[in-house]
């Protein structure tokens, strides 16, 4: 099975939509593999989001994630990454479709509620920024056997 990381960022801690986000994979039968609520280091942000340093947005972003509480999970399933994005929705809310996190819930394209790997290899960088590997779980979901067709 595939992972994600997933991040709640700060406006989704402050607007108290958390809940909401987290019912939304489950929901859809995405399993949660880790969990946790913290205050993002700057050092993580900066390596999370290297890619877009030198851009013009980069120093707000920085700004936006670094020591606020946002909460990190990572997203299990088949083809997990591609699944969590199409729930998140185009980067710019006005974009995104409606039933979509951003689509439904955003309002800025810098506090756009949520991060989400962009692929296997992304996540495969991103989860250790994280998550050591003993808070990562390890269990079946008991509709596990129904989604898993095999086909
Ligand atoms: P996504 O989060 O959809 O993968 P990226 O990787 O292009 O989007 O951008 C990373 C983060 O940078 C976004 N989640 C958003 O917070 C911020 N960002 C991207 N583009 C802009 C922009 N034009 N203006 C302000 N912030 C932006």
């Amino acid at each position: 099975m595939n992972k994600s990381l997933v991040l709640c960022k700060p406006d989704a801690v402050h607007r108290g939509l958390v809940g909401k986000i987290i019912a939304r994979f489950e929901a859809k039968g995405l399993k949660i593999a880790a969990l946790k609520m913290m205050r993002l280091s700057t050092s993580t942000a900066e390596k999370l989001y290297a890619e877009h340093k030198g851009k013009p947005f980069y120093d707000l972003l920085m700004e936006f994630m670094a020591e606020q509480p946002i909460v990190a999970m990572i997203v299990q399933g088949a083809e997990a990454p591609r699944r969590v994005r199409v729930m998140l929705g185009d980067t710019m809310p006005w974009n995104a479709q409606p039933g979509t996190i951003r689509g439904d819930w955003g309002n800025h394209p810098r506090l756009n509620l949520a991060h989400a790997s962009d692929s296997d290899e992304s996540a495969e960088r991103e989860i250790p920024l994280f998550f050591e590997p003993s808070e990562i779980l390890d269990y079946m979901r008991c509709d596990e056997p129904w989604l898993d067709q095999g086909d």
